[in-house]
């Protein structure tokens, strides 16, 4: 009989249905020491809460944060708020011994993250941050078929996320749902939040970052604050390109927009190696295409692995093999990696030291574009 976790989740939006999707399934399809258990759901509005608590199935709900915080019945607390609460939140959960799963970006900038990464490191409370996209079977597969060193020395990485939604000029800021476009909540635009999911991948994939140089644009200047009324200078960045070395000697490139009409969410990567690539691409996410020049000259061409056989990362857990799985379960993989890295006391990644890491980066990025210069990351 597995023992109970009690979750306790701060915000009801997009990622706290994601979520929740997760702890409802993760104890279904895989044997755990840990269950989750929906205990409670935090948010300011009750009216708003309420029906999400009984639509998913929490046992109750709270409207103020530290409440949640001070409650026994209360394991770990799920962090789905806008980013310039992530930290306050952070430190008083580790200050009160809580474990805590933090949404991406970790913190605002890479000061607030170090300290929120010493808080739990202090407090020694397992935590995680929500970068998803390395539990796609096929992303978990190229991490599989890298440190195996398939693909020998690794000489390009290249990542984008693209998405559109954005454009219009009348799209206001702020407020619930846009507070992405909000640079005081958000902290920056599509670096922290799409770049950041790359960044994330590519330093589990191919290591640290030694240098980069980076380029953003805002391209509407100003908009209408949701929560003012009044038409406000954009602080955020609208598009955001890069290029960098590896500590491995290898170069990268990546975009990242919400202004390419015609993406929604197209997350691709490709690494070139000495002896083989790979690519993936999120619209076709249970796919990994891989090219081996070892292959006999005749059959050298892009394999198209279509990653949902039994032997692949994650797959066995799930239906037979050939039926595939999707965005959703990538959730469920992150929450199974948590509950048995603590049953087994050896943590999951990527821990708040990781996020600090890819936040650093996104620092750099931000003093690159603005200074029009190459920046060291440090350390
Ligand atoms: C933005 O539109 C967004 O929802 C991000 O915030 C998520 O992290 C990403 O996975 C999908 O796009």
């Amino acid at each position: 009989m597995s023992k109970p976790l009690n979750i306790g989740m701060i915000g009801y939006g997009f990622m706290g249905r994601a979520h929740s999707n997760g702890y409802r399934k993760v104890s279904h399809f895989f044997d755990l020491e840990y269950r989750p258990v929906l205990k409670a759901v935090c948010a300011r509005s009750a009216d708003k809460v309420k029906p999400f608590a009984d639509q998913w199935g929490y046992e109750s709900i709270e409207t103020d944060w530290r409440k949640l915080l001070e409650r026994k019945d209360i394991d770990a607390v799920d962090i789905c708020t806008p980013n310039n609460t992530h930290a306050e939140i952070s430190l008083a959960a580790a200050a009160a011994g809580k474990m805590i799963l933090c949404e991406k970006p970790l913190a605002m900038n890479a000061p607030e993250a170090l300290k929120m990464t010493e808080a739990v490191e202090k407090a020694k409370v397992p935590n995680m941050v929500w970068y998803n996209y390395r539990r796609v079977p096929a992303v978990t597969l190229a991490k599989q078929l890298i440190d195996e060193g398939k693909l020998g020395k690794i000489f390009h990485y290249r990542a984008n996320f693209l998405q559109d939604w954005t454009i219009s000029a009348d799209l206001p800021q702020g407020g619930a749902g846009l507070w992405r476009l909000d640079v005081a909540a958000a902290g920056s635009g599509v670096s922290g939040d799409l770049l950041a999911h790359c960044i994330d991948t590519a330093l589990w994939l191919n290591g640290g970052i030694r240098d980069l140089n980076a380029m953003t644009e805002t391209f509407i200047k100003e908009r209408k604050h949701n929560l003012t009324g009044k038409v406000e200078k954009v602080g955020i960045d609208d598009a955001c390109t890069f290029m960098c070395r590896f500590g491995n000697g290898s170069l990268g490139l990546f975009e990242s927009t919400r202004y390419a009409r015609g993406h929604k969410a197209l997350y691709t990567f490709e690494i070139n190696g000495e002896h083989a690539s790979i690519k993936w691409d999120l619209h076709d996410l249970h796919r990994l295409q891989y090219f081996d020049h070892r292959d006999p000259g005749i059959l050298r061409g892009w394999r198209s692995i279509h990653v949902s056989d039994g032997d692949h990362p994650y797959m066995g857990k799930w239906w037979v093999p050939g039926l595939q799985i999707g965005y959703e379960h990538s959730f469920v993989h992150q929450i199974a990696d948590f509950l048995e890295g603590y049953a087994k006391g050896k943590p999951a990644q990527p821990d708040f030291r990781d996020a600090y890491r890819t936040q650093l980066v996104l620092d750099a990025i931000l003093e690159s574009a603005r200074d029009r210069q190459w920046v060291t990351i440090p350390g």
